[in-house]
């Protein structure tokens, strides 16, 4: 899987992008992902990737132009199967889209800024729009790491016990259940005997109850 990522901050992103399991399926060829900064591909003086709002109001706007520079110079190389533009009004991020997507060849992320980009470029080049949540952040930054992380870690291979993804919460619209360690008491707080007991069919109803459990308290939403 390929990930391009477009952006006018790249230094937020390769750090992120440096560090542990990332890192690691990167180093394993299972993922490659390339940070584009979009001031590389401005022909105007300074390298602007934004200008004022017509009508007139408070903010900048993304430039078509660079955009249109990054994406196409991308497409001509290869195929994508989605051009992806970060924007809090865009569809709810959720473990049902990180499935979908891990499952793509090569993906474009586009990260929005200021008051967003010209409306032009979500019409000619956009063809899925992801929020991560209902708050407000400065960029689409921060959001590009977060569904990234939720894509990857899904590939076959990155992580290290290939069966520990289908047991997270939400993989199959549960809560994972609680997990204990060693030691089995400390300062008296004990693990539940069951785990200890070493009858696997009845430590996976247990753990099934607890995630029930959990969700009707947690996430009611979920379980209808
Ligand atoms: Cl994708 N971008 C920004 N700027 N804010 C957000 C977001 C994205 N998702 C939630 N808030």
């Amino acid at each position: 899987m390929r990930i391009d990522i477009i952006t006018c901050l790249p230094k937020l992103l390769e750090s992120f992008f440096a560090h542990s399991i990332l890192k690691r399926a990167a180093d394993k060829g299972l993922v490659e992902v390339y940070v584009h900064d979009l001031r590389e591909f401005s022909t105007h003086k300074q390298r602007q990737t934004d200008d004022y709002a017509f009508g007139g109001g408070a903010g900048m706007v993304m430039m078509i132009e660079p955009i249109d520079n990054c994406i196409s110079k991308l497409k001509a190389e290869r195929d994508y199967n989605n051009i992806i533009y970060m924007t809090p009004d865009g569809e709810n991020f959720s473990q049902r889209v990180a499935n979908k997507l891990s499952l793509s060849g090569n993906i474009i992320i586009l990260c929005g800024h200021y008051k967003g980009v010209d409306e032009r470029v979500r019409e000619q080049f956009i063809t899925m729009e992801i929020s991560i949540g209902d708050y407000v952040l400065s960029g689409g930054e921060l959001a590009a790491a977060v569904v990234s992380d939720a894509i990857i870690r899904l590939i076959p291979g990155v992580l290290s016990d290939e069966t520990s993804a289908l047991t997270d919460s939400f993989q199959d619209d549960l809560l994972a259940p609680p997990v204990y360690t060693r030691p089995a008491e400390y300062k008296g707080w004990k693990v539940p005997d069951i785990l200890l007991s070493g009858h696997e069919a009845e430590i996976n109803k247990w753990r099934m109850e607890q995630s029930l459990k959990r969700t009707k308290i947690r996430r009611p939403g979920l379980i209808d």
